[in-house]
């Protein structure tokens, strides 16, 4: 096997530019590096202005409208029987040509391909041309083609039809995205020469025998004519190897081959989610062929992963369970990490993954409006123990069911589910996100129900479940998220007895935090409240004089219309007195922009922080939290808990405390303060509990105390206080549940009060650096006069923080770590707080 990357520099032509002010027409040239895209590589040549600053986005529309060719010439020597070209992520509607042939058409993103060009190829000089039609006008054309309208969700600025191409929805805008119509190949160009076949992907998926682990191995093989051929399957595993070699009788054409290693169960240490043990990885080489050898590499975690979803409990569960333990979920939605390809890199995955971990994160639900994520980010979540709910990538709208679409389709699951199956951290497979219950939001959909859902039923479970269950029989097929399981259209935005819930009323429909408190999910996959960015990301895309969150600029950079109204609203029922004479944004334009900015994280963090501790307390009834989301494409107001730059927001550093697989919970529910402990972990744990009541000058006035062995995987409630009855003055009091376990101290705050009601003082905090470290680190100490809450510390210099979002109580200073990106002699932190913002 001989391997030629094309990878370098190819020739971007604009083959028909639409209209735009960056001076560029059609027939101008440019280079671009392969692996690439349009947008990443005319910014990085200074050709576009940043979409992702102020509104340039709207000046960068034309490239998604445009018609492109990327073309290069490459030499090439024929010295075995056949030449493949290898292609994955061609985005999207393109015709291959070499040397002025046409080879193939491509029309889905999603799709791999191994194309055997032996016949088109010249001994020397080659050319080979992609040759793209702009995405957006195809979708716009075969929507006028429709014999009835496919409708899909739109937002403020978006491209048309996107439900009608295969390629990452989200790519055509979305409630927190830009609409961004990326046009590249966003992975390696292979040329594959081999003798008598290709040996293209294989998947080593592990299953339990009696005292053994069976690794199935499937390899996928083109081959250009009937021949037989040896493999062989080496798994190195603590210091031993294990090896099986078999005589493969090859058919012609494509074909995959099946065989299996079996080794005893002790060879292998097992693999488990973050917080629950480790997450060994093996490493399994599969070599086919005798003279001409090709090999190919994977790395193997061994679990059992199962999702339970039996009738219990007077319902139906989802419970995730990994080697015979039930899991509870815990973690959030992943969206792309990038709205242009072009700036995703291996090192932004770990860390971003890493970072998950380091919040006790176990699960994150590849959510379907993206696409099947690159290869770094499946291995960043077997090497961190982040559990995958992988949906497939259709979201938010309904779809063809012609045969073209369904055809296209079953080859993207194929290719697809082929690729990733062979990874430890995918737990489940789903088949969209709310198309199911996007058949109730379109009027067309609701004049014809019927027709739509047969529509539904042909695509999502007779093609995509289909292919799920077919290429990959190890892993649950989910219908739809949410849903109440196969077959069941209950509203699972509103009914929580059975399967996954996304819960929005209080987001969307604008209900108070404690609505949160009025469902008892058991698993709840998506919930989620906006907050903006700090003011340092806001200052990445926001001129000086537009720091308002009105301007021209903040309003571009927030995609749910309503967003900046809900979020203001609410300062107003937590943290600020109204002002009766004036109207909620007339209040909103007098408050200063930096304390909103810092005030929405807290709210979102308070927000978030309130279901979960609610939804864990119902262990094990329920059995998963997934808030929405992680992350962000670009710099935007948006349910995120960590910034496009990697910065943590307020939401982050709680989630780190919500998420403590042994830890208190504090809330009030019904006027009754609520102290549960809850212990996530397949054992019994032992911890001390104590309760402590405190007035806002920082005495702490009464305190109880509890002892207690937690069961494995429970929540028990310590106690229940009638607010009602007690004689404590909920305005001048909040207590904080302490927790020892292990090595652990926990420290669990909650106001009696809303905080606009409660008697704060002024903190008073004092910052000091107490010690510098050679490595560039910094300890610092915040103390303070008074109680201060959700004390934020900002450093004008990049750098990580050891934790943040703190309580800092007159007798408790908090001390954390700052660990500046580049060594720095003094850094200039400042300091939020509750108080200060809100005074
Ligand atoms: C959910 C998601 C997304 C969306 C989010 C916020 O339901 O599935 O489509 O971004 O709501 O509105």
């Amino acid at each position: 096997m001989i391997v030629q990357s094309l990878d370098g520099v190819w020739k971007l032509t604009a083959t028909n530019a639409y209209e735009n002010n960056a001076g560029i027409s059609s027939g101008d040239t440019f280079d671009i590096a392969i692996p690439g895209d349009v947008h990443f590589e005319l910014l990085k040549q200074g050709r576009i202005e940043d979409p992702y600053y102020g509104t340039q986005e709207l000046d960068t529309l034309w490239i998604g409208k445009s018609d492109w060719s990327i073309e290069r010439d490459f030499e090439y020597h024929r010295q075995l029987g056949r030449t493949y070209l290898c292609l994955e992520k061609v985005d999207t509607t393109a015709t291959l040509f070499i040397n002025g042939m046409m080879v193939a058409a491509f029309d889905n993103e999603h799709h791999i391909h191994y194309l055997d060009i032996t016949d088109f190829l010249d001994e020397g000089q080659n050319n080979i041309v992609f040759a793209f039609t702009s995405s957006e006008k195809i979708a716009v054309a075969r929507n006028s083609r429709l014999s009835y309208p496919i409708p899909c969700s739109r937002y403020p600025n978006d491209s048309a039809n996107r439900n009608l191409v295969r390629k990452a929805q989200c790519n055509a805008g979305w409630d927190w995205g830009p609409c961004i119509m990326t046009v590249g190949i966003h992975e390696s160009v292979r040329l594959i020469q081999s003798q008598d076949f290709l040996f293209e992907s294989f998947a080593a998926v592990p299953s339990k025998g009696k005292g053994t682990w069976k690794l199935n191995l499937e390899l996928q093989v083109q081959s250009s004519k009937a021949c037989s051929t040896k493999c062989n399957a080496v798994l190195q595993a603590k210091g031993k190897r294990f090896c099986k070699t078999v005589k493969l009788d090859l058919k012609k054409g494509n074909h995959i081959y099946k065989t299996m290693l079996e080794i005893p169960e002790d060879s292998v240490d097992l693999w488990w989610p973050n917080g629950y043990g480790e997450q060994p990885l093996y490493t399994v080489k599969v070599t086919l062929g005798e003279e001409d050898k090709s090999t190919l590499g994977a790395k193997v975690g061994f679990r059992t992963i199962v999702v339970k979803n039996k009738p219990t409990m007077g319902g139906k569960e989802m419970t995730v369970c990994v080697n015979g333990k039930d899991i509870f979920a815990k973690g959030a939605n992943w969206i792309p990490l990038d709205a242009i390809a072009g700036k995703m890199s291996a090192e932004r995955y770990d860390r971003i993954i890493r970072d998950a971990a380091w919040a006790n994160m176990n699960m994150l639900r590849i959510w379907g409006g993206g696409w099947y994520e690159k290869e770094d980010f499946y291995n960043a979540c077997d090497r961190y123990g982040i559990m995958l709910f992988h949906d497939m990538m259709f979201a938010c709208s309904t779809y063809p069911a012609d045969q073209w679409f369904l055809d296209s389709v079953e080859k993207e699951i194929s290719d697809q589910i082929r690729r990733i199956k062979g990874h430890s951290c995918i737990a489940l497979y789903c088949g969209n996100n709310e198309d199911l219950g996007a058949l109730t939001w379109y009027d067309e959909t609701k004049a014809d129900l019927e027709k739509y859902y047969k529509d539904y039923v042909k695509l999502n479970d007779d093609t995509v479940g289909r292919i799920v269950v077919k290429e990959d029989p190890s892993r649950m097929f989910w219908p739809s998220s949410p849903c109440a399981g196969p077959g069941d259209r209950s509203d699972n935005w509103h009914t929580d007895g059975k399967g996954d819930m996304h819960f929005w009323s209080v987001w969307h429909e604008g209900k108070d935090f404690d609505e949160y408190q009025n469902i008892r999910p058991r698993f709840c996959s998506e919930f989620g409240y906006q907050s903006f960015p700090s003011l340092q990301e806001v200052k990445t895309f926001c001129p000086e004089d537009q720091l308002d969150l009105f301007s021209d600029v903040m309003l571009h950079h927030q995609k749910n219309p309503s967003g900046n109204q809900i979020i203001t609203e609410h300062f107003y029922r937590l943290f600020l007195k109204e002002d009766p004479s004036l109207s909620i944004e007339e209040q909103a334009r007098k408050l200063e922009f930096p304390k909103m900015l810092y005030l929405s994280q807290v709210q979102q963090a308070m927000a978030i922080r309130t279901a979960i501790t609610y939804w864990r307390s119902l262990t094990p009834y329920c059995m998963g939290t997934l808030y929405w989301q992680l992350n962000d494409v670009w710099p935007v107001s948006s349910w995120s808990s960590i910034e496009y730059s990697g910065r943590f927001k307020a939401l982050h550093w709680e989630a780190r405390r919500f998420y403590e697989n042994v830890t208190p919970l504090l809330y009030i529910k019904d006027n009754k303060l609520n102290l549960y402990a809850v212990n996530d972990t397949p054992t019994k744990k032992k911890v001390d509990v104590l309760l402590m009541f405190y007035d806002y000058e920082g005495n702490g006035f009464d305190f109880v105390s509890y002892k207690n062995t937690l069961k494995a995987t429970s929540s028990t409630l310590l106690d229940e206080i009638d607010l009602e009855d007690s004689d404590l003055d909920a305005e001048d009091t909040f207590c904080v549940a302490y927790m020892w376990v292990d090595d652990k101290e926990l420290a669990y705050p909650l106001m009696l009060s809303k905080p606009k009601d409660a008697f704060m003082n002024p903190p008073e905090l004092k910052l000091t650096v107490v010690r510098k470290y050679s490595n560039g680190s910094m300890d610092i100490k915040i103390e303070s006069e008074y109680p201060a809450f959700n004390v934020m510390v900002e450093s004008p210099v990049e750098g990580v923080f050891s934790d943040n979002n703190l309580l800092v109580l007159p007798d408790r200073p908090a001390k954390i770590r700052f660990t500046p990106k580049e060594a720095v002699e003094d850094v200039k932190f400042s300091l939020n707080d509750l108080y200060s913002a809100t005074h």
